[in-house]
């Protein structure tokens, strides 16, 4: 053992094994990865084999001793790699990116911290390196000076793919999609390791930055002309009627329409959402809304709503398209009328990006899991639970300037819909399909969560100045799950049936304007920001927006999914098949007319997709009074916000 310990590959074994246990302990210590099964925990220990055989494995075909200086120059590399993640992860709850390297603001900002973000015990983080400076002048004497046979480097470096093939395979298991979906970077940390991230995020940004280098002015032209054509009158009705008021974005996690008026067990699921749909008279209830989303659900129903630009077929654009130029609704309010914008959610800030793009999109405050009680009693799932947090948020939404528009976004009722049984007012639906039977018990509890939400904002008075809108970000059951859901809705689940059950409601309600009450209007989360920007009376016309206002007599009332099928009140296109919308019968020779929408959805569908890889908007400029979003006047989360003012105070008192 101890003579193998002194050859080249005794050598490479040592640095491998140290580099392994390092970056483990490093893992473990200075990043909070959130590891919550027994998979991850094995993974997050596995992940840096693969990185270690393969970096480490190149410095094998140097020539004699040279070996042992590669694998000493390469050890180090990674270290400062690993190493510089560390300090950036104290400083910003995150791990470095391309975008972030090469974005003079936000690695800038760390400056003059380093120094106060490193710690003493980093120098044992050097360690393992000084051991094997000194163990290599100790045993390279013993080193043949000529090459190893070139079948030994290779074993290893196929060692390295195999291990990491291993791990994706493992991680994907846990995690379907993780890196299509592209999950929050602590996830592919988490499962693939600081290493292999790095590489990915490369590569992504690569692939980006082609599409981008390569368009020019005139592309937005050509989007300018079909949205500006797209383009519906407001209703004189609505116009400007909301001007002023506060604007209460209620974000409704993973709830499906067919909750509404739903009754399980012989009582009603969501009484208190119920009762604003049926018998508040200040209510307009969109039955025929439906979600827009795909791999990037919440980020993707965030991105439409707010931007009206469909999401990406592929990926998140809130996570590939974060430092894109926006033309946003929080934006244009500020701008136009002054408004204060917020997120509030009770998740951390880097989940989907949102710390990069809610900058880019102009939200002035992000309220995010650092401002809230995260103490294990309140947490459930992907965070807090919603009582606590409509509870927890109410100071902070009256302690804002007004008028305001906050985002509240819930998050209980989320997959795989976990509650704790003492908060569940209500029975499992009964199909043997944990998921879609315990959906019922999470949307009880956030139905329960609204109802206080709202008495709490009626007490404040916040509520007579507010326009409150209400949303479904996209369907909590997937059509994995058809066999129970065919239980719930007693109807074979179709590819039609399908896309019906993507309705999620749209509920508002605008202070001082009588409401509705169900309006039957086809329309999508696209429509929303025109919808909102003329009810307080600005002209949806000068932005780029491929929705139409839902309350104006020449909304288009077709409705596009991601994939290319679409809605429309008579017929429906599902996967490249048309379907008439009442007999539910195929369609065999569709009409011109249908042929027709179906060319306009897909080509909607593409200039939207230029816009966003193209980042056509910085481009476009709407109007004379449109100011660039700079994300470097935007500072979220609880540190980062106290640093910001601290160094403000410091200016001062200069
Ligand atoms: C996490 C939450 C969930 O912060 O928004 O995102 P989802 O998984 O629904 O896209
Ligand atoms: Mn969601």
């Amino acid at each position: 053992m101890k003579k193998f310990l002194s050859t080249k590959m005794g050598f490479f074994a040592i640095t491998l094994a140290l580099f392994w246990i390092k970056t483990y302990i490093i893992y473990s210590v200075e990043f909070d990865l959130g590891v919550s099964n027994g998979m991850q925990q094995f993974l997050l220990f596995f992940n840096p084999l693969s990185s270690g055989l393969i970096f480490l494995g190149l410095a094998l075909f140097a020539k004699g001793r040279r070996a042992g200086v590669w694998l000493i120059v390469i050890d180090s590399i990674l270290t400062f790699v690993l190493y510089a993640n560390v300090i950036f992860y104290r400083f910003n709850s995150d791990f470095i990116t391309i975008p972030t390297l090469l974005q003079t603001g936000n690695f800038g900002s760390l400056g003059g911290s380093i120094v106060d973000l490193a710690m003493v015990h980093d120098l044992f983080y050097a360690v393992d390196l000084i051991f094997l400076i000194v163990l290599f002048v100790k045993v390279k004497a013993n080193w043949s000076v000529t090459r190893m046979k070139i079948r030994k480097p290779f074993l290893v470096l196929i060692a390295g793919v195999i291990a990491f093939t291993v791990n994706l395979g493992l991680a994907e298991a846990d995690r379907p999609q993780l890196l299509e979906r592209t999950f929050d970077r602590n996830y592919v940390v988490k499962y693939l390791g600081a290493y292999n991230f790095l590489i990915h995020d490369a590569i992504e940004s690569a692939k980006t930055s082609t599409r981008r280098v390569l368009a020019d002015s005139s592309d937005i032209t050509k989007v300018e002309n079909y949205t500006k054509n797209k383009y519906a009158e407001p209703n004189a009705e609505f116009f400007g009627k909301g001007k002023g008021k506060n604007v209460i974005k209620i974000h409704l996690e993973s709830f499906q329409s067919f909750l509404i008026d739903y009754e399980l067990h012989g009582e009603e699921v969501t009484p208190f959402l119920n009762s604003l749909v049926n018998e508040d008279k200040d209510y307009t209830y969109f039955d025929n809304f439906f979600h827009q989303t795909e791999q990037g659900k919440t980020a993707d129903a965030e991105l439409i709503m707010d931007t009206s630009l469909y999401g990406l077929p592929q990926g998140a654009a809130f996570v590939t398209k974060g430092n894109n130029t926006y033309q946003a609704l929080p934006a244009i309010m500020h701008q136009q009328q002054d408004y204060t914008t917020a997120v509030f959610h009770g998740d951390y800030k880097s989940f989907w990006n949102r710390d990069e793009i809610y900058k880019q999109l102009g939200i002035d405050e992000f309220y995010d899991a650092s401002y809230y009680d995260m103490s294990d009693d309140n947490i459930i799932n992907y965070g807090l639970k919603d009582k606590p947090f409509f509870e927890e948020s109410m100071p902070l939404l009256e302690d804002m300037d007004q008028p305001f528009y906050a985002h509240m976004m819930t998050l209980t009722h989320h997959h795989p819909y976990l509650i704790d049984e003492d908060e569940a007012s209500i029975d499992p639906a009964e199909t043997g399909d944990g998921s879609v039977d315990r959906y019922f018990q999470t949307a009880r509890y956030m139905d329960e969560a609204l109802e206080q939400f709202i008495n709490d904002l009626k007490e404040s008075g916040l509520y007579d100045d507010s326009i409150i809108m209400l949303y479904g970000d996209h369907y909590g059951i997937s059509d994995n799950h058809n066999r129970a859901m065919s239980e719930i809705m007693d109807e074979e689940i179709t590819p039609l049936k399908n896309a019906e059950l993507q309705r999620v409601p749209f509920i508002i309600r605008v202070p001082g304007v009588e409401g509705q009450g169900t309006n039957h209007e086809y329309a999508g989360q696209m429509d929303v920001m025109p919808t909102l920007l003329h009810i307080l009376g600005i002209d949806a016309q000068d932005y780029i927006q491929f929705g139409t206002d839902m309350f104006s007599k020449d909304h288009k009332d077709f409705v596009p999914f991601r994939n290319g099928s679409f809605m429309t009140p008579e017929y429906s296109l599902v996967n490249d098949v048309f379907y008439d919308n009442e007999t539910k019968e195929k369609i065999e020779e569709p009409t011109e007319e249908m042929l027709k929408q179906k060319e306009e959805v897909l080509q909607e569908l593409e200039l939207s997709d230029e816009v966003l890889y193209g980042d056509l908007l910085r481009f476009y400029t709407p109007n004379k009074d449109w100011k660039p979003v700079d994300k470097n006047d935007y500072f979220y989360g609880k540190q980062e916000n106290e640093e910001h003012e601290q160094e403000e105070q410091d200016q001062q008192d200069k």
